[in-house]
């Protein structure tokens, strides 16, 4: 019984072997694509060594006085209840080529072939998320790069240790179009497109975050996942993310892409980024320091 009820989970929240059409159908549906094991054991290892050499890069650069901090280094957000910790780095893609090209080899030849069409990367991060490191509050994805022209962008979370609720795997929030349906703040065409940005806050340390009135509507889904599991979804989906209440580090990278369509914006992007880096739009849901709006 207990077997029979772990396979129905499994089957429905995540994807082992399968076709195109059905994992389409599955993104389309729900916003978002869990697919277990989507890196082998090997890769996980090469994931894992530069998920461990960035890390040391990155507390180098933290411990620079900041007349040396050079443009073109790593990008490094320390964690807001401890600047001496690594919260997040960023462009790492621009730094470690190697793992740009495994990247481009795994993550948007994925795309490309499942969504039938060219996917360019935007945006590439490493939440590392240790031990007594911050939540992500309740947010969507695209009021932060909405600035940019690209309408529409997947996220692909690669993950590196195992994500459970203890260390703040991420959530996501179930058909989270249902409990909308009859609020009039909402545009009903957008949000039948599951494209409808919801009320947000503004300036402050929760800038971005969902208005809780909505956020608590949403069922939350948890993704515990394993490493080497792959999770791509919308940057409409709502998510977010508890503290890492663990003893083990909870790392995860996420790559952001986009429709080769509308343009390649990544080099556009970080340019904005590195020439304004406290600018809340760059920190919005992150457990990290922002300039208040
Ligand atoms: O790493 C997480 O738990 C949350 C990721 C996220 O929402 C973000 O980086 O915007």
């Amino acid at each position: 019984m207990k077997f029979l009820l772990f396979f129905i989970v499994c089957s429905v929240h995540c994807f082992a072997v399968t076709t195109w059409q059905e994992q389409r159908d599955s993104f389309n549906k729900k916003g978002y694509l869990w697919i277990k094991n989507f890196y082998s054991e090997q890769q996980l290892l090469l994931l894992q060594s530069w998920a461990d050499e960035i890390h040391t890069d990155a507390q180098n650069i933290l411990a620079l006085p900041s007349n040396q901090k050079i443009p073109g280094l790593l990008i490094v957000v320390p964690e807001a209840s401890d600047p001496s910790q690594v919260c997040r780095t960023e462009d790492m893609l621009s730094l470690y080529p190697d793992l740009h090209h495994f990247v481009q080899g795994t993550v948007s030849s994925f795309l490309t072939r499942l969504f039938g069409e060219p996917y360019v990367l935007f945006k590439d991060k490493l939440n590392f998320k240790w031990p007594g490191g911050g939540a992500f509050t309740p947010h969507q994805d695209f009021p932060a790069y909405e600035n940019f022209s690209p309408r529409s962008h997947v996220t692909a979370m690669v993950c590196i240790d195992r994500a459970s609720l203890e260390n703040g795997c991420l959530q996501v929030a179930e058909e989270w179009w249902k409990p909308l349906a009859h609020d009039d703040a909402i545009d009903r065409e957008e949000l039948e497109a599951r494209r409808a940005i919801l009320p947000y806050i503004i300036g402050g340390v929760n800038h971005g975050s969902i208005e809780p009135e909505y956020s608590e509507k949403f069922t939350w889904f948890p993704l515990e996942t394993s490493p080497g599991d792959l999770v791509i979804f919308t940057s409409f989906i709502p998510h977010y993310s508890e503290p890492n209440r663990s003893s083990s580090p909870r790392r995860a990278m996420l790559f952001t892409l986009n429709k080769l369509t509308e343009g390649d914006h990544r080099g556009a992007y970080y340019h904005a980024k590195r020439e304004d880096p406290l600018n809340p739009v760059f920190h919005i849901g992150t457990p990290t320091k922002a300039r208040t709006k």
